[in-house]
């Protein structure tokens, strides 16, 4: 039996005693989402077993079908963060507006959001499904947070991960220091170090589309997704198609294996489906932390300044080169008009 491992608490203190001015709070905002994870991975492995499966009958704010676990991880991940005093404001994708911490509690330097359990639709048939989070450092100056807090650009995140809670539960996080993975053991309750540095591949093996969709794209985003088929071998090799329906386990697959996801805009999600705060700034934080880089289509994905806390955005994420071939294709057949409130874009 192996008995040198890294616990996730170990090598996030080595990595703050690199700096001497760390007070140990983000770290410790760490722990406190770990510890979340575990609650809600017991929870979802249970759930099968306790009958606790279905919807608990009340939509979410984008009207969408709320299950039990999504209300169940939206409580846990409130209540491991409300009371460490680290925490100024949260906001949550199942809630409509920020989320105060408790009156009795000091306001602390951070702003975390998440999305508590993203692509809860796989939840009834057994597949992977993820937390998501992100935290920003407080702008506003005193008192606890406000919307200012979490309405920042991606760009400004201070630490992003996901949680995915499939064969094996796993963390990946970045505080812009790499990308770093942890697997779960279960017989010790400890997340263990086991994919330090990712680096994604620059050219994916994958692509991953919902592809009943492709008539509601427009012919740009056809002609770029025919280059993934195979279709236009003098720009780019064809791709194997691997989709699941749940950001997490698609994006971490390409992130390890290389390979791009994409949900664009189409006639009945003019915006894209994903939402910008909780889903594609994380996200985007972690693939161009690990080499890979996100856009909207044309844009960075961490220079969109939000302006408000549900906003969607169309996402292309993954391995550098082919969510560069995407934005080329756009670039060359559509005129789309920027998104508002975009920083000064990065060339990809
Ligand atoms: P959710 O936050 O309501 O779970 O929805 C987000 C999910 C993502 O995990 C996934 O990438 C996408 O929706 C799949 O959408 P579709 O079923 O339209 O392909
Ligand atoms: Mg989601």
């Amino acid at each position: 039996m192996q008995t040198s491992v890294t616990t996730i608490e170990k090598f996030i203190s080595e990595q703050e005693n690199r700096y001497p001015d760390a007070t140990g709070e983000l770290s410790n905002l760490l722990y406190d989402i770990a510890l979340a994870a575990k609650i809600i991975a017991a929870a979802i492995r249970r759930a099968g077993l306790v009958n606790i499966l279905g919807s608990a009958g009340s939509g979410n704010v984008q009207g969408e079908e709320q299950q039990k676990l999504d209300i169940l991880a939206n409580e846990t991940m409130k209540n491991c963060l409300s009371h460490t005093g680290r925490v100024c404001v949260m906001c949550s994708e199942e809630e409509e507006d920020i989320i105060p911490i408790p009156a009795n509690v000091d306001a602390g330097k951070y702003a975390v959001l998440f999305d508590p359990l993203d692509g809860s639709s796989n939840i009834d048939v057994n597949s992977a499904v993820g937390t998501i989070f992100s935290i920003y450092r407080r702008v506003s100056l005193e008192g606890r947070g406000t919307v200012e807090d979490v309405l920042q650009p991606g760009c400004r995140q201070v630490a992003a991960g996901y949680v995915m809670y499939g064969s094996s539960t796993m963390l990946i996080y970045t505080t812009g220091q790499g990308v770093h993975g942890f697997t779960l053991d279960p017989t010790i309750g400890e997340f263990l170090l086991c994919h330090p540095r990712i680096i994604t591949p620059r050219v994916g093996r994958y692509y991953s589309i919902n592809e009943s969709n492709f008539g509601r794209w427009d012919k740009a985003v056809q002609q770029a997704v025919r280059g993934f088929h195979g279709d236009r071998p003098l720009e780019m090799a064809g791709k194997n198609s691997r989709y699941i329906g749940s950001l997490v386990a698609d994006f971490h697959r390409n992130l390890i294996a290389g390979g791009v996801f994409m949900y664009p805009a189409d006639t009945k999600n003019p915006r894209g489906k994903l939402r910008l705060l909780y889903e594609a700034a994380p996200m985007a934080f972690i693939a161009e932390q690990a080499q890979g880089s996100a856009t909207d289509g044309l844009n960075r994905i961490l220079d969109i300044v939000p302006t408000a806390l549900h906003q969607r955005t169309p996402l292309v994420i993954g391995s550098r080169e082919d969510v560069g071939y995407v934005a080329d294709t756009l670039r060359r057949l559509q005129v789309s008009p920027r998104p508002t409130g975009t920083l000064e874009t990065s060339v990809l």
